[in-house]
């Protein structure tokens, strides 16, 4: 039996809304008629599907309105995709208020449509510490009809912040393997002007303030002592000044590059040698999925789903929050060792094609909708 998912997620950049793209587009590949349900189109989804639709949520600017209400756009547009197309399953990415929306569309619907609901991180670690807002995401998270969790660590956050009367399923992020695998672009390195000896160091973020950029660009100072290298820095985003003024100030100018906001980091990941997210707050970090399935060891912090995506001193390297001597020290061992460096990188490819393979990922939410649908 093939079913009829509507999924509703954040359109632009961001994890969240890559993986709910994601797994739409692979849903669809295996029959299923998905139906994307949110502000704008989902930026990844470039392609044509014939059983993917779009459904575009208009928010009326009526004078008498403060604010848009897009809340209430987005739950009267579900209830209508839901009623016209018979939905099955609404799957809601990030608990604010998309999960919230989609109960509220769920009482509006004659027929039986279930509320999944996928908790991405900062719905929970940042959202779910405002007084205001703590009632309401475990309102969303208790009255779905199931919830999942980006990683086993994320589960835990959320009993512990909100401690909402639900069951959380830890489902891991995956990438697209067909787009995030090892391309043959050497030939980039000298269009940036890195020379054939150089090590490259990448950082791909949003530069908030949780990514701690400035600890990358501190370890990247005490590498650049020890080894000949690079570091790309890749996005952007309101750290970014005073990134590049510490870059100024430690004298970097030549080894850092600031490639802005990019689409085929895949290629970028091609010319690397080592990935960095050295984050405060990370529920799971699917750059370093897209890292690894290029076959880039990563070095990570100790927090939140870091440590269940890079297994240390396996695939790479867990050090504490604002330990920049340890990363560097961790950097350089690896990137001077040519047989650990082989190692660490298949160990990474492995655990891509394995414990994070699309398929078996996508199989996991299939056997949860079927779960709900047939009760
Ligand atoms: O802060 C971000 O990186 C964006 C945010 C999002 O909503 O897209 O990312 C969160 O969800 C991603 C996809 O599940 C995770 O890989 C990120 O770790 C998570 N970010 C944080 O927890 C800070």
């Amino acid at each position: 039996m093939k079913l009829k998912i509507g999924i509703t997620c954040y359109a632009s950049v961001g994890g969240s809304g890559v993986v709910a793209t994601e797994l739409g587009k692979l849903l669809a590949e295996k029959g299923h008629e998905i139906h994307f349900i949110s502000s704008s189109m989902p930026f990844r989804l470039t392609k044509v599907y014939p059983n993917i639709y779009f459904h575009e949520v208009d928010v009326n600017q009526y004078s008498v309105f403060k604010y848009p209400p897009y809340d209430l756009a987005l739950s009267s547009k579900m209830a209508e995709v839901a009623k016209r197309e018979k939905l099955d399953i609404i799957h809601t990415h990030y608990a604010i208020p998309h999960a919230v929306c989609g109960i509220l569309a769920k009482q509006m619907v004659e027929h039986e449509v279930k509320i999944v609901t996928t908790l991405h991180g900062t719905d929970i670690t940042v959202l779910g510490e405002d007084p205001s807002l703590k009632d309401l995401i475990k309102f969303g998270i208790e009255k779905s009809d199931a919830v999942t969790a980006v990683s086993q660590s994320l589960v835990d956050q959320t009993h512990h912040l909100i401690s909402p009367d639900k069951e959380i399923e830890t489902m891991y992020n995956f990438i697209d393997e067909r787009v995030y695998h090892k391309k043959e672009v050497q030939y980039l390195k000298a269009e940036y002007g890195i020379l054939e000896n150089e090590k490259v160091v990448i950082h791909i973020s949003n530069f908030r303030q949780v990514k701690r950029v400035t600890d990358i660009v501190k370890t990247f100072a005490i590498i650049n002592k020890k080894l000949q290298s690079k570091l790309l820095l890749v996005g952007d985003g309101p750290e970014m000044t005073v990134v590049s003024q510490l870059v100024r100030e430690l004298n970097l100018q030549d080894s850092v590059l600031f490639l802005g906001k990019q689409e085929n980091v895949a290629e970028l990941y091609s010319i690397s040698d080592l990935k960095l997210l050295l984050s405060e707050k990370e529920s799971f970090g699917l750059v370093l999925l897209e890292a690894m399935a290029c076959g880039v060891p990563c070095i990570g912090t100790n927090i939140g789903g870091i440590p269940e995506v890079i297994e240390h001193e396996k695939t790479g390297y867990i050090c504490e929050v604002g330990d920049v001597e340890e990363a560097a020290s961790k950097a350089i061992q690896l990137l001077e060792n040519e047989q650990l460096h082989h190692q660490m990188r298949e160990a990474s490819l492995s655990a891509v094609n394995h414990k994070f393979h699309s398929t078996e990922i996508v199989s996991q939410y299939e056997k949860l909708y079927y779960k709900l649908v047939q009760g």
